[in-house]
This record gives C-alpha cells, sequence and structure tokens, in this order.
C-alpha cells in the first residue's frame, strides 16, 4: 500500500520563502553613517508606538544577519525577501552617497549566497529619509525624483548579487495610512486630494524601480510590485457572489494595480474621487504602466462580499466574535489567499504571481524548555497554504510564497509586543529560537506538501 498523504506535491517550480524588511529588524539605526528615517522620528513621538518602542536595536539584524542566514540555511528556507534602507544609501534621501551602507548590503548579500539563500528585494519598505519628509514627503515629485536616484544607484550596485526586485511595498499603507488616517509614519492627516497625489507618487517610483531594472539590472533581472491589495471573498461560491465579489475587487483596486494595467486611471475611479483626482503631468503612465515580471501580493485578510437585491456587491460585516489574530485588523479568513490570486490573475492577466507576506501576529508567546509552542500560526500557515494549493490546482499562476516573518520584529506603530515571526526573538538578549511554526514549514518546504 502506498503511503497517503493530505495533499499532492506544490509544482517543481513553486518556491517557499521568508520575508521581513530592513527597518523592522536591522537595528542600527543611526550606525555607519544612516540618516534618520520618519519611523526614527515617529517612534520618539510621544503616543505614536506602543510602548514607544524605537528602531535602534530591533533584532540587531545588522550586525547578526551570518548567524541569521545560517539559521535559515538550517531550516532549509532557500528564499528571502528583504528590504534595503534608503537612509543608508542616501541618508538624507538624495544628496550625497553612504558608501558604508552599499557596503553593509555587499556583505549581506555574500553571507546569503554563503548560505544558498536567493535574495528577493524591495526597494522601499517604509522608511522614507526624514530630509525628504521635511521637504513635502509623499506629497512631493521631489521624493519621486529621488527615488529615481536612489534606484538607480542601488541597482547598479548589486546588480551582480541580485535577481528579483520588488519597486514598493505596499503602497496604501504609507500613503493613505500615512497622510490620510496617519497612524503610520509620518502621521499626517491631508486631504483626500492630498493623499490621491501621494499614491500617485508612489506609482511613479514603482515606475522607476522598473525602469532602473531595465536599464541596469543586467541579465535575468525581474522586477514588480507588491501590492497589499483590497482582497475580498465570496460568502458563497456561486456565479452570482463570485460575479460580485470580483466587480468590489476591481472597484477598490482601481487607483493602484486597475491604474497600471488599463496606463491611466480608471474612468469609474475618476468619477468617483471628482474634483480630488491627482494630478499627472505627460508621460507619468508610460512609467507606471511599464511591463512587469511578476505581481507581489502581500494577503492576511479578507472582507466577504454577496451579491446584493439589485445585484451589484455588498460587504457582509463581521460578527464581533469572528476569530482573529491578535492584530485586531487581522480576521482569519483563509479563502482569501485564493480569491486575491484568482482575482488578480483574471482582472489584470498577470502569468507570475507571488505571495510576498502571509502570516499572522500573537503577544504571548513565552519560550519554555527552549520551545515555543505556537499551535496557533503553526494553523494559519497550514490553512492559508492549503489556499495557495487550491488556487495552483485551479490553474492561477501562483509561483512562490513568502511568509511574514522569519522573525519577531518591530511591528510599526504595535512595536515589539506584536510578534509575527516564526523564529522567536528575545529582545533582552537577542537570542533567537525557532518556534514549532517554523520546524513545520521547514518539513513542508521539505516535503513540498501540505503536512
Ligand atoms: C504588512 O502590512 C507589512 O508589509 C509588514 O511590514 C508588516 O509587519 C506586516 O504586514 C504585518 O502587519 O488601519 O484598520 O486600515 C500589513 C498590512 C494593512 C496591516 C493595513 C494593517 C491597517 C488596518 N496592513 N492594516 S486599518
Amino acid at each position: 500500500m502506498t503511503a497517503l498523504t493530505y495533499s499532492s506535491p506544490f509544482p517543481d517550480d513553486f518556491l517557499f520563502g521568508v520575508a521581513a524588511a530592513s527597518a523592522q529588524i536591522e537595528g542600527a539605526a543611526f550606525v555607519d553613517g544612516k540618516g534618520e528615517s520618519i519611523w526614527d522620528r515617529f517612534s520618539r513621538t510621544p503616543g505614536k508606538v506602543h510602548d514607544g518602542d524605537t528602531l535602534d536595536i530591533a533584532c540587531d539584524h545588522y550586525n547578526r544577519f551570518d548567524e541569521d542566514f545560517a539559521l535559515m540555511a538550517s531550516l532549509g528556507y532557500k528564499h528571502y525577501r528583504l528590504s534595503i534602507a534608503w537612509p543608508r544609501i542616501y541618508p538624507n534621501g538624495d544628496g550625497e552617497l553612504n558608501q558604508a551602507g552599499l557596503d553593509f548590503y555587499h556583505r549581506l548579500f555574500a553571507s546569503m549566497k554563503k548560505h544558498g539563500i536567493e535574495p528577493w528585494v524591495t526597494m522601499f519598505h517604509w522608511d522614507l529619509p526624514q530630509s525628504l519628509e521635511d521637504r513635502g514627503g509623499w506629497t512631493s515629485r521631489v521624493t519621486v525624483d529621488a527615488f529615481a536616484r536612489y534606484a538607480d544607484t542601488i541597482v547598479k550596485a548589486f546588480a551582480g548579487e541580485v535577481k528579483h526586485w520588488i519597486t514598493m511595498n505596499e503602497i496604501r499603507c504609507f500613503t493613505l495610512l500615512a497622510y490620510g488616517y496617519g497612524t503610520k509614519a509620518p502621521g499626517r492627516k491631508e486631504s483626500h486630494k492630498v493623499v490621491n497625489q501621494t499614491f500617485h507618487h508612489a506609482l511613479l517610483c514603482h515606475g522607476h524601480g522598473v525602469r532602473a531594472v531595465r536599464e541596469f539590472g543586467g541579465a535575468g533581472a525581474v522586477v514588480g510590485l507588491t501590492d497589499n491589495l483590497d482582497v475580498c471573498i465570496p460568502v458563497t461560491e456561486t456565479p452570482e457572489d463570485i460575479a460580485a465579489a470580483k466587480a468590489w475587487f476591481l472597484e477598490k483596486n482601481a487607483h493602484v494595480l486597475g491604474a497600471m494595467h488599463a496606463g491611466r486611471y480608471p474612468a469609474d475611479y475618476l468619477a468617483r474621487v471628482g474634483a480630488d483626482a491627482p494630478e499627472v503631468q505627460p508621460g507619468d503612465f508610460d512609467l507606471i504602466s511599464l511591463p512587469t515580471d511578476h505581481l507581489g501580493l502581500n494577503i492576511y485578510t479578507g472582507t466577504y462580499v454577496r451579491a446584493g437585491k439589485a445585484g451589484e456587491w455588498e460587504p457582509v460585516a463581521l460578527p464581533a466574535n469572528y476569530p482573529k489574530a491578535d492584530s485586531p485588523w487581522l480576521h482569519i479568513a483563509p479563502q482569501c489567499i485564493y480569491w486575491a490570486t484568482r482575482f488578480a490573475a483574471e482582472c489584470y492577466g498577470h502569468t507570475a504571481l507571488y505571495i510576498t507576506e502571509n502570516g499572522c501576529g500573537y503577544n504571548d508567546e513565552p519560550v519554555v524548555n527552549g520551545e515555543v509552542l505556537d499551535l496557533h500560526r503553526r494553523d494559519f500557515l497550514r490553512n492559508h497554504l492549503r489556499e495557495a494549493h487550491r488556487a495552483i490546482s485551479d490553474g492561477v499562476p501562483l509561483k512562490g510564497y513568502f511568509l511574514w516573518s522569519f522573525i519577531d520584529n518591530y511591528e510599526w506603530e504595535d512595536g515589539y509586543q506584536r510578534r509575527f515571526g516564526i523564529v522567536h526573538c528575545d529582545y533582552e538578549t537577542l537570542a533567537r529560537t525557532p518556534k514549532l511554526s517554523a520546524r513545520y514549514y521547514a518539513q513542508v518546504i521539505k516535503t513540498r506538501r501540505i503536512l
């Protein structure tokens, strides 16, 4: 009798990875010439971040990356998504180049290579140089010009070490949440018009990132955006609810993915925002709509949608006791993986999708006898991988999955309290302890099956 396994294997070309970001793990916030970032400033502004936690030390990855990559390799994790800290490269955003910043990442990539780990590099994961914020930040085209130069610099510098590029991480988080709601750095509350303009500038930077890789990335370099698109799940998998959910999806994602795909702002988006539409200069959309090689999706949760009485979509509110992780926004709805990837492929015609983040944050996870028994995270991972597997079986061109996060880290305004890692970080001793979920993931990667 052949042994029964739960799932058929993931396809041979499907890759499993882990993710993190510079500001959240590196520490060394003012070392080797690094400039101040908006998060360095924001975290020191009273009342903005849980417990006033700063990024000064974080996981001290800056000094411990070799040890971290050895641990990654020992667990069989061969793909790692990281980001480059813009203020290490250009401490003031533009102006003088900091060679020590480039040297740090050369050392880091050399260590990854030594340990057989492939880098997937995000150019911008929210740590904007404070000097640019002082000159308008994402509301200003000064930031676009500065980013273009930064992108050119890092792609030229690392073309020999990096083949997989991601331009921006989650546009709406550093635009809408940062300049509209004010919950993320720099914590501003601007008008709809200004916020729409920040989206436009972020899209332009994405375009410059693509351009830079085409010009300087060398043979075999690939590039795409990572978006945290608005995700929905049809309440019932009937043609009516699926059609309603798809209409919701198209509307909610019109200003980022819709615009990139169409090469202009979609008419229904422009009709909705009216006089608050962003100002667009000639040539902007030539950059924004440059063809990309892949699309990264950060998927954590989703909104349930059904067909309304008149046939259009209708969101269904979650009951108060709907299950969630300790992050209040993180309602656990594994089908988000299936529907986000399927709709992204269907609506925008992408041929290579990656889940560039998926994971869950919980607070209390003590190390007991050398173990962290995070069964909630193991279940989360398993249930979301099942939906990824299902998407692939249904023909969705999903090519990889990066788990957020390799290690507990600085969870932005939630500070160090909220732990997303599959490796535990003791913030007193900086000791690393792989959790049960890390060992589970290692077995999945090794067998290429959901165990
Ligand atoms: C990602 O953001 C980030 O890329 C990563 O750095 C982060 O650590 C990780 O996920 C875990 O949070 O204010 O009610 O609109 C996650 C996506 C979307 C989560 C917006 C917080 C705010 C909810 N984020 N959400 S609300």
